[in-house]
């Protein structure tokens, strides 16, 4: 496209294969199944489409663990289906993104089964590997699986640092062949006219090379001070942009584990010729109390604006680039975790959608999100598969939490929530598959799915639909300022976008209750007659009302 920067105006669709759309009837999503739902996704108007990783994989952690970066995972179809899947996506002027894992590969990766053989093996230092200190692991750091981030290995009496799951072997990024190796992987992809790349945990790169222990002073001490926005990250994104991207019209999206707003303006000023946004996390833990994820809790409404407009602030006037999002496939549904799955469900998917797509940034919408998927209603451990909830489960036992309260964190905050398959219609396995789904399906396809929000003018996906045609047709969206308004109110998050002469007002009521309010008085002519109402989540807000209060979970942008 002509625009070099296409990213700012588009909105991203995250497909997580597995789950998506099965053709061939093994319970598990495919290539094909993709293609099948391209002109859905047309109709919906989604620029990008970021595919969670495809590559071979033994699927510990449903593909995040590579091992082998060259080949199709034989679930998903072959690479003939992937070269068809990208020019039916082209031919739809839709782009495809593809979800690069360089942080770590799985141990069946011929590169670690080469290292774990000998000290002296020529890929010995693809990984990171350390003697143990007085017989215990090199260091206290915790995996964020849970259990220690080191693994011993008995044929080379050393251990090998993982910080995802024991399967996950940490690459070595100090060593140049090992980025050399991924930089002319990241080329294969980039050369059969891939789009862009979702960056995988990219700023946990670089770890501090004295591997110190984590005296436990700052929280959590797990050791993630040591590694996260390490000591060279900048300097391997600069390498990397320099040796890949800058050579082709393409996306960056790097996903930041932890990380703050002053690096994530460093990786996305496009001075710095590193990334071109990121996804940060902290809006999505304000219901983690005190940082613990596996504890049912209500979320701090009033931190979760705070969060998301300090980051507005904080990277516009950096010159950065937030990517926008409520969910992914690690995340709860938003619909259940920040709005309501019952009685306001289509109100309240709709204010969640408005309140993050008129900000400032390029929002992703995860499958299904688009017609308001919810969490399912699993009751029993056997019905999860997550590598990370069953590490919980076990580990919550062994501290003796008991059964119901172990499961209550774990229907509150798996991220099985997210991966149950894409409800299309009310068929059986919500038309997912033919056969048995490699998870359960959220027993509630027959009134939300697809098909019926399709045929419903006043469904969530023509609200998603509308929003996605607002971001194109309006500059304020991109371009415009951003000030939180209201923000002590503790039922309402309102802000006022500003751009030249123009003023876009979003005011949403993210509670069930009618709640009043009351404008700073050189606002209070943002709410008039004069002013068109550009969307809205009950059909008869158009109104001309003096607005002073608003409805249950009700949503207005001027
Ligand atoms: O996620 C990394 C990450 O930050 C989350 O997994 C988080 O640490 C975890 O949910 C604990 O709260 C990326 C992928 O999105 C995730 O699916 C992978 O499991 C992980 O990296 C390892 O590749």
């Amino acid at each position: 496209s002509n625009n070099i920067e296409w990213w700012r105006k588009s909105v991203v669709y995250q497909i997580y294969p597995k789950s998506f759309n099965d053709t061939t009837g093994n319970g598990v999503g495919d290539l094909q199944g993709i293609i099948n739902k391209l002109d859905y996704l047309n109709k919906l108007g989604v620029d990008v489409i970021w595919l969670t990783p495809i590559y071979k994989s033994p699927q510990n952690d449903n593909g995040y663990d590579i091992s082998d970066y060259y080949s199709i995972h034989k679930e998903y179809g072959t690479m003939e289906d992937f070269e068809r899947l990208l020019a039916e996506a082209h031919q739809r002027d839709i782009k495809v993104i593809m979800d690069i894992v360089i942080n770590h590969t799985s141990t069946e990766h011929r590169w670690f089964k080469e290292s774990a053989k000998s000290k002296d093996n020529p890929y010995r230092d693809f990984y990171i590997w350390k003697e143990s200190q007085d017989g215990r692991e090199p260091n206290n750091w915790k995996s964020k699986f849970g259990g220690s981030a080191w693994k011993y290995d008995e044929a080379t009496e050393e251990y090998y640092l993982h910080l995802f799951d024991v399967t996950q072997a940490d690459l070595n990024w100090e060593n140049k062949e090992v980025r050399e190796q991924l930089y002319q992987m990241m080329d294969f992809w980039l050369e059969k006219g891939v789009d862009g790349f979702r960056l995988d945990v990219i700023n946990l790169i670089s770890k501090n090379q004295d591997f110190p222990d984590d005296d436990g002073s700052v929280a959590p001490g797990d050791g993630r001070k040591f590694y996260t926005d390490g000591p060279r990250v900048h300097e391997y994104l600069q390498e990397m942009n320099q040796e890949v991207f800058s050579n082709y019209e393409m996306m960056t999206v790097g996903e930041m584990s932890s990380t703050d707003i002053e690096n994530c303006v460093k990786y996305t000023n496009p001075e710095r010729k590193e990334l071109n946004m990121t996804f940060s996390f902290h809006h999505l833990k304000v219901d983690y109390p005190n940082g613990e994820k596996w504890t049912v809790a209500d979320f701090d409404f009033i931190e979760l604006k705070k969060i998301l407009s300090d980051w507005q602030v904080g990277m516009n006037q950096g010159g950065g680039w937030n990517a926008l999002f409520w969910c992914n496939h690690d995340q709860p549904r938003v619909v259940s975790r920040f709005g309501d799955d019952g009685k306001y469900h289509g109100e309240s998917a709709k204010m969640l959608a408005t309140t993050i797509h008129l900000m400032q940034g390029t929002p992703y919408i995860y499958q299904g999100e688009e017609f308001g998927m919810t969490n399912p209603n699993f009751t029993d451990i056997s019905d999860y598969r997550d590598v990370e909830s069953l590490n919980a489960y076990r580990i919550l036992k062994s501290e003796g939490r008991s059964e119901e309260e172990i499961m209550a964190a774990i229907k509150a905050k798996s991220r099985d929530n997210s991966r149950t398959p894409v409800q299309w219609s009310s068929a059986e396995n919500a038309g997912f598959t033919t056969g048995t789904p490699w998870i359960g399906v959220a027993d509630n396809y027959r009134e939300i799915n697809a098909k019926d929000a399709i045929a419903d003018q006043n469904s969530i996906f023509y609200h998603y639909q509308r929003l996605i045609s607002l971001r194109k047709e309006l500059d304020i969206i991109t371009y415009g300022d951003y000030q939180l308004i209201l923000e002590d109110n503790p039922d309402i998050f309102a802000y006022v976008r500003s751009y030249e002469d123009e003023k876009l007002l979003v005011i949403n009521n993210f509670y069930g209750k009618e709640t009043e309010f009351e404008l700073p008085a050189e606002l209070s002519d943002l709410i008039d007659y004069n002013n068109k109402i550009l969307i809205s989540n009950y059909d008869d807000s158009s109104q001309d009302i003096q607005k002073i209060s608003l409805r249950p979970y009700e949503s207005i942008a001027y």
